[in-house]
C-alpha cells in the first residue's frame, strides 16, 4: 500500500511522464487510469472518486478507507451491544452507509469468522422502462382521459395529441375502465373524473412500498414492473468475534514467542488449498510428444531407428541412389536447398557410384534405365536432404554389403524443401518413414503393414490410390478415415523400391523393400487441433500452447 501511495503522490504532483515506464507509453503521456483500476478498489469507491479524481487522490483513497473502517466498526460495534443485525439493508440505511459497502465488510468479517452471516433474499419489484415513463407522465389511459375535452374529440386529433403507443394502450385500458366512449371517429368521456391509480402504484413501487398481490399481478401483466431479488444478510457474532478487527498474525516470530504475546495473538489459518507459485519447468513440444508416440509404434512393430543426424546430404544419396533422374524437377533449386559451402561431396563409394551411373544411363537387371548422360558432378552436389528416404538408401546400401538379413527400419527427422510457405507447409518438416526389407515382399504386405501402422494411429479404415514416385513402383497414396474429423484424410505415401535402386546396391534379386512415409506435423496439427502450422513450429510458435497442451494419446 505505501508504495502505491508514494507513486500516486509522485503522479499527482509531477508531470505524468513516469507513471508507467514501459515502452507502451514512451511516445505519449499515459492517460491517468481510473483510480479504482489502479488500486483494484470496488466501484463504490468511484462514487467518492469520480468528481475528485483530478484533485489529490490521496484524499480520495483516505476517505475510501475511512468508509470501509466506519462500516466495519458499525457492524462489529452494533454486535457488541446486540445479538444480531436482522437485515443488512435496514442496517445500512440506518447507518447511512451504502448497503454495498456493508455487504463487502460483512463478507470479509464472515471470512475471518468475526461474524456469522446468513443470506437473506427479498423479492422486490422495480419499474420497467415503460413503468418509469408512466410513473413520471401518468398512465396512458389517464393521459388519454385528460386529453379528451368534455365535448369529445376526434380519434385522429387525439392520436396526434398522445402519440401512437400512449393512444393505443390508453384506449385499451380506458375502455376496460369504462372511462371513455370510443365512437368510430369521435372519442368522448363516460365519466367526469378519474384517478390515476396505476401511476400511484408505480410510484409506491419506486419508493419501495409494498402493494397487494392483485395490483402486483396487474402491473406485471402490463410489463410495467419486473422482479428484483434483493440480497442481504442477517449477521450474528462469529467464533472469532471481537469489537475491533485484530490483524491475524501470519507468522510465529521470535519476538512474539519471547514476549509471550503469541498466546493472545490470533493466527491466520494456513490455507492448505492455496496454490503455490506455479513451478516453471520444461515442456515437451507437441511435435516431440507425437514423435515419441510414433517411435513407440515402430518399436512395438519391431522396427529399429535409422541414424538421421545429417541434414546435409549429397545429391547422390538423396536422388541418384534412389534412381531419381538428374533432370527431375525436384532436383533443381526451386525445390531443393543446395549448399554453397561445402558445395560438393568427395566421399562416395566409387564402385557403387559406377553401378548407379550404369543403371541411370543404360539400365540393367531388365530395366532399360533413363538413357541420359549421367553426370558425376551433379551427384556430388551437397544439399539439405529433401526426404529421409536418403537415409534409407544409405542404410539399404550398408545392408547389401553384409550377408542379407531381413530388416525393419524407421526414421523420424527433419527434411527441407524449398516450398511456398502456407497454413500447412513450411520450408522444413519432419518426415516419418518406415521400410521393410525382406525376400519376396508384395504390395499386399505393404498394405498389410500400413493397416497395422495406421490402426495404431487410430485409423483402421484405409484407402490406397495409385501414385508415382521416381524410386518406388508400384506406389500408393494412403488415405485414412478420421473418426474425429468424420472425413477421409491423406495420411501419406508408399511404394515398393524399384529394382533399379536395390540391385545396384548389391541386394539379392529376391529381396524386395516396401516403404511408406508421412509427416509428423500433420498428425500433430490434427491431434492438437492446430489450424496453422506456423503456430506449431518456428519463431511464431505459441508458447502458451507448448505449456498447456495435453499428453498425446495415440498408439497405446
Ligand atoms: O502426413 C501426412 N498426412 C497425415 C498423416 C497422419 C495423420 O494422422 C492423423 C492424426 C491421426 C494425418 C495426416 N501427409 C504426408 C499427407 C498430406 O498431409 C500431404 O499433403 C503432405 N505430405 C508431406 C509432403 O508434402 C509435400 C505429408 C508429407 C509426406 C508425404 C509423403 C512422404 C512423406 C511425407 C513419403 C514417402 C515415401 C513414399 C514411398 C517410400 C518411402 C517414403
Amino acid at each position: 500500500m505505501k508504495h502505491v501511495l508514494r507513486s500516486l503522490q509522485n503522479q499527482t504532483n509531477s508531470p505524468k511522464k513516469h507513471f508507467h515506464q514501459n515502452t507502451l507509453y514512451q511516445h505519449q503521456t499515459p492517460p491517468s487510469p481510473p483510480i479504482h483500476f489502479l488500486l483494484h478498489l470496488p466501484p463504490s469507491f468511484h462514487q467518492v472518486s469520480c468528481h475528485t479524481a483530478s484533485d489529490d487522490l490521496h484524499q480520495t483513497l483516505f476517505s475510501y478507507l475511512q468508509i470501509k473502517r466506519m462500516a466495519e466498526e458499525a457492524v462489529l460495534g452494533f454486535l457488541e451491544k446486540n445479538d444480531e443485525i436482522k437485515d443488512s439493508g435496514d442496517f445500512a440505511a440506518e447507518k447511512g452507509i451504502s448497503h454495498e459497502e456493508i455487504v463487502n465488510v460483512i463478507k470479509s468479517l464472515n471470512g475471518f469468522r468475526y461474524v456469522d452471516a446468513q443470506d437473506i433474499k427479498k423479492e422486490r419489484w422495480q419499474l420497467t422502462a415503460e413503468g418509469k415513463t408512466y410513473a413520471a407522465n401518468g398512465s396512458p389511459e389517464f393521459q388519454l382521459f385528460m386529453a379528451v375535452p368534455a365535448e369529445g374529440i376526434s380519434r385522429v386529433e387525439l392520436q396526434k395529441k398522445l402519440g401512437d403507443s400512449v393512444f393505443k394502450i390508453g384506449c385499451q385500458q380506458a375502455i376496460k375502465n369504462k372511462w371513455m366512449e370510443m365512437g368510430k371517429s369521435q372519442v368522448s368521456r363516460k365519466v367526469a373524473h378519474v384517478d390515476d391509480n396505476v401511476k400511484e402504484m408505480l410510484v409506491k413501487i419506486n419508493d419501495g412500498e409494498a402493494l397487494n398481490q392483485e395490483d402486483i399481478d396487474a402491473l406485471k401483466r402490463r410489463k410495467l414492473i419486473s422482479p428484483l431479488v434483493w440480497k442481504g444478510y442477517s449477521v450474528k457474532k462469529g467464533p472469532n468475534y471481537a469489537p475491533k478487527r485484530r490483524k491475524p498474525a501470519t507468522d510465529l516470530t521470535r519476538v512474539n514467542l519471547q514476549s509471550g504475546e503469541w498466546k493472545e495473538l490470533q493466527f491466520k489459518e494456513f490455507n492448505f488449498l492455496a496454490k503455490g507459485f506455479p513451478i516453471e519447468g520444461g515442456y515437451l513440444h507437441p511435435l516431440l510428444k507425437v514423435r515419441r508416440q510414433m517411435q513407440m509404434i515402430f518399436l512395438q512393430m519391431g522396427f529399429e531407428e535409422m541414424p538421421t543426424n545429417n541434414y546435409v546430404e549429397s545429391s547422390f544419396w538423396n536422388f541418384d541412389a534412389l534412381f531419381q533422374p538428374q533432370q527431375h524437377p525436384a532436383r533443381d533449386s526451386h525445390d531443393t536447398f543446395f549448399l554453397k559451402e561445402p558445395s560438393t561431396t568427395n566421399m562416395l563409394p566409387e564402385d557403387y557410384v559406377e553401378r548407379v551411373k550404369q543403371i541411370h544411363e543404360s539400365g540393367g537387371h531388365g530395366s532399360r534405365g533413363y538413357g541420359y548422360d549421367w553426370k558425376r558432378e551433379e551427384a556430388n552436389k551437397n544439399l539439405l536432404r529433401t526426404h529421409t528416404t536418403a537415409v534409407s538408401s544409405r542404410m539399404l546400401y550398408a545392408l547389401a554389403k553384409k550377408p542379407f538379413e531381413a530388416k525393419r527400419y524407421y526414421s523420424i527427422d527433419r527434411v527441407f524443401r524449398n516450398e511456398a510457405v502456407d497454413r500447412t507447409h513450411l520450408a522444413e518438416f519432419h518426415q516419418i518413414e518406415g521400410l521393410i526389407c525382406d525376400r519376396g515382399l508384395s504390395l499386399g504386405d505393404l498394405q498389410g503393414v500400413l493397416h497395422d501402422f495406421f490402426s495404431r494411429l487410430g485409423m483402421s479404415k484405409l484407402r490406397f490410390k495409385p501414385a508415382y514416385n521416381p524410386y518406388t513402383e508400384p506406389s500408393m497414396e494412403i488415405f485414412g478415415y478420421h473418426e474425429g474429423l468424420k472425413k477421409w484424410v491423406e495420411v501419406g505415401n508408399s511404394g515398393m523400391f524399384r529394382p533399379e535402386m536395390l540391385l545396384p546396391m548389391g541386394l539379392p534379386e529376391d529381396v524386395t523393400v516396401i516403404a511408406w512415409g508421412l509427416s509428423l506435423e500433420r498428425p500433430t496439427m490434427i491431434l492438437y487441433g492446430i489450424d496453422n502450422i506456423r503456430d506449431l513450429f518456428g519463431h511464431k510458435v505459441d508458447l502458451g500452447l507448448i505449456k498447456s497442451n495435453p499428453i498425446c494419446r495415440i498408439g497405446i
